[in-house]
Formats: structure tokens, C-alpha cells, sequence
């Protein structure tokens, strides 16, 4: 299984955290599984209501995550692509993830990747954190990013290893 390994670590709690969440709008199941696993992780760190916007497609969510990456501490990316009879599946696949890559360093602001690229409708739902699913990918990004943004913030707190100069 693909998620064999992830960490068990609880999310810390960090209410003040600017959250966002973008979410492409393709395999609309699968993205309410995932947005609703990111919601979940938000509210397990004390974050009430962060912003959540929608993406046509998964191909849009660099863009928007790069608007979001400069006025929040974290930004989480969900969207499903399924590999079609077409290179597009390729194309797609790797223009989302070289740019939310790209926005992740352009910024400094951490950037969860919750973009499930499956051969078919069924791999995408035993990842969605839908009853019955194995994984739950939508909760595990928001979990990385907001884990990340909880380092980040300590690395640059006055004293820190971050900061002295070294
Ligand atoms: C065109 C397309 C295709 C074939 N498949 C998907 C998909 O499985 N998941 C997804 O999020 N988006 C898909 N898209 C749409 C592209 O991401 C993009 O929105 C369009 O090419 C318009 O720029």
C-alpha cells in the first residue's frame, strides 16, 4: 500500500496558522473526500475556517496556489487525475506538481500535496478518506503543511537555531 509508513505524530495545535486549502474540481467524490480529510486536519490543529478556494482542474492549482502562498503560513493542494487513453494524464500530472513545487520555494510557505494521480476512479477513492477507503490523502497533506508551517515557525522564533546568526 502506498501509504505504508506515514507518520503517526499528532498535528500540533496552532490556531493562529493562515490556512488555505485549493481544490480542483474533477472527480467530484474523490475531491469531497479529500477536501473533507483537510477540514478535518485543519480543525484537529484549532483552525476553525480556513480559506478554501476551487480550481477548474488540477492543471489551475499552481496558479492559485501561488495567489494563496503569498498572504497565508500554509497552503494545501487537493485534485485527482486519472490516467485517460491520452499523454494528457502526463501532462497535466506534471505540470501540477513541478509548479505547486515551485510556488512551495518561490514562497517559503510549505505546500501540501494532496494530488492523487491513479490509474482508475477506484485507486482515487481508496485514497479520498471516503467510509470504506484505505487512505486518506486529503487529511495527510493538510497534516504535512500544517506540521511544516509549525517547524518553520520555530526555526525562525527569536533564539532559535534559525536566527543565531551561525
Ligand atoms: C483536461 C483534464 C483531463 C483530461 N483530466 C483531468 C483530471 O483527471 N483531473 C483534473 O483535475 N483535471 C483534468 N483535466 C483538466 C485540466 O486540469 C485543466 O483544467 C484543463 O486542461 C483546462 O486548463
Amino acid at each position: 500500500m502506498s501509504g505504508h509508513g506515514s507518520p503517526t505524530a499528532p498535528i500540533p495545535h496552532q490556531p493562529g496558522t493562515r490556512l488555505a486549502i485549493v481544490a480542483a474540481s474533477w472527480h467530484e467524490q474523490v475531491m469531497d473526500g479529500l477536501l473533507a480529510g483537510a477540514l478535518r486536519a485543519a480543525a484537529e490543529a484549532g483552525i476553525d475556517e480556513p480559506t478554501v478556494v476551487r480550481a477548474p482542474g488540477s492543471f489551475e492549482l499552481p496558479v492559485l496556489a501561488d495567489a494563496l502562498a503569498r498572504d497565508h503560513d500554509a497552503v494545501v493542494a487537493l485534485g485527482v487525475v486519472i490516467r485517460g487513453g491520452t499523454p494528457h494524464f502526463e501532462y497535466v500530472c506534471a505540470a501540477a506538481t513541478d509548479g505547486l513545487a515551485r510556488v512551495a520555494l518561490d514562497h517559503g510557505t510549505p505546500l501540501g500535496f494532496g494530488l492523487l494521480t491513479c490509474d482508475d476512479e477506484q485507486q482515487a477513492l481508496d485514497r479520498s478518506g471516503l467510509p470504506g477507503s484505505r487512505e486518506d490523502k486529503g487529511h495527510e497533506a493538510a497534516a504535512a503543511a500544517l506540521t511544516t508551517a509549525h517547524v518553520l515557525s520555530g526555526l525562525s522564533a527569536p533564539g532559535s537555531a534559525g536566527t543565531s546568526g551561525r
